[in-house]
């Protein structure tokens, strides 16, 4: 199993992906997710001029020393170019040894340990109506688990709102929230914390009366609120028991959580911008969150991630891996496989992809009664359709960012 032959891929069936194809010399074929959205080129020339030539007449079974290889070998760590291109390396020699054996992938994890996996989809509206019509559409789509997002009266544009069925022809009508546009310069968005902390408690007390009890319901501050302003939320929203409240406050100073758990019982998650188990170190030894939001993508792969997952085991802390449309089905599958095989698994993020990126991506999950499965084909599951992927050539896209009303720059 000597690695032949190692291709970049990067294909924009409405929004850019980036996949690592390895080959070996007996013709298995294995692939990886390096998306890392708004800065994709940057891996892929990582990938091209650094990765690749390392890898040919490389052992494709060596999954740990590889991994050990291109981190310590490169000096300089961690950072998300780097780690994606590290994971992407690593999904594909899964899967290729899963192919290898005739096995999923989870089974050379160790098996599977639930029948399913518990995922949850993206609901939003700029207003009330809005929000019910999306929350029932996506009850129908089979989700039993909902993150709410809405707008917020007084700002245009935020992150995480469709306000309404999508026009974009890969959405299957949808109420899709694509956050990143084609185009020359990031779209400009407005940001008030005040404002959302009034109008936020109120929102979910309406959904509550609207849809019962029982619904988990997640939320997802997009890192914009400073410690304290996170802790008063947090207690908010406790009358209406959130599965999780999101990455309540940017987290690259991991001690401001300790503010914001002695304020508040909500559960925290937090992560998908993170690349290595240091950036949770604090955060699960000090047990100041409850979820693990890190992406196989982001964090290095299978391999990284599972060591992180089970570092979080030990304080009772549970999986929430990242899961947006901005991760290619080959990383939603390395998620599942991972996903089914520990033992501390919580929820999976689940937005769907569009029907151009399924047919570039062919898949062999399953989609049923609000559980995703990664289906028991040999290694991944997931094989690339170059003739589809060549249509859809790269095109710019970044992600939007906030100003406040001053002008001030703000964390989007
Ligand atoms: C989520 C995330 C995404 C990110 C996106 C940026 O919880 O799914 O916050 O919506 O904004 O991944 O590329
Ligand atoms: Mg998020």
């Amino acid at each position: 199993m000597i690695i032949d032959k190692a291709d970049v891929i990067v294909t924009s069936p409405g929004r850019n992906f980036v996949t690592l194809k390895l080959t070996t010399d007996d013709g298995l074929t294995g692939l990886g997710d390096a998306t890392l959205n708004g800065r994709e080129l940057a891996v892929v020339a990582y990938l091209r001029d650094h990765v690749v030539p390392l890898l040919i007449g490389a052992d494709a079974s060596r999954i740990e020393d590889t991994w050990q290889f291109l981190y310590r070998s490169a000096y300089w760590r961690r950072g998300p170019v780097t780690m994606a291109a590290i994971a992407a390396v690593d999904m594909a020699l899964w899967d290729i040894k899963g192919k290898a054996a005739g096995m999923p992938v989870y089974q050379l994890l160790g098996g599977a340990s639930r029948r399913g996996l518990m995922a949850y989809g993206h609901a939003s509206g700029k207003d009330l109506p809005e929000l019910f019509d999306s929350i029932h559409a996506h009850l129908e789509l089979g989700y039993r688990s909902i993150r709410v997002q809405t707008g917020v009266p007084g700002l245009k544009a935020i992150y995480g709102i469709a306000s309404q069925h999508s026009e974009a022809e890969d959405s299957r009508g949808r109420y899709d929230y694509e956050p990143a546009h084609r185009g020359a310069r990031p779209v400009e968005e407005d940001w008030d914390t005040r404002a959302y902390l009034t109008h936020l408690p109120g929102v979910f007390e309406a959904v509550r009366n609207e849809f019962g009890p029982d619904l988990p319901l997640l939320h997802d501050g997009h890192h914009r609120m400073t410690p304290i302003q996170a802790a008063r939320l947090g207690k908010a929203l406790e009358p209406y028991d959130l599965f999780w409240l999101e990455d309540c406050t940017p987290a690259e100073n991991q001690e401001a959580l300790r503010l914001v758990r002695q304020h508040t019982t909500t559960p925290l998650a937090i992560g998908e911008v993170f690349n290595t188990v240091w950036d949770f170190k604090d955060l699960i030894r000090e047990q100041l969150i409850d979820y693990v939001r890190g992406a196989v993508t982001h964090m290095g792969g299978i391999t990284a991630l599972k060591k992180t997952l089970e570092y979080a085991a030990m304080y009772q802390i549970k999986s929430g891996m990242h899961g947006p449309t901005d991760i290619s089905p080959v990383g939603m599958a390395a998620a599942m496989h991972l996903g089914l095989a520990i033992h501390n698994f919580g929820i999976q993020e689940y937005m769907q992809h569009g029907p151009k990126t399924d047919q570039v991506f062919e898949q062999s999950f399953t989609w049923r009664d609000g559980m995703l499965h990664p289906g028991d084909q040999p290694g991944l599951g997931v094989e690339l359709n170059l003739d589809e992927a060549g249509k859809y050539p790269y095109e710019r896209a970044y992600l939007p960012y906030n100003r406040l009303k001053d002008g001030t720059v703000h964390d989007w």
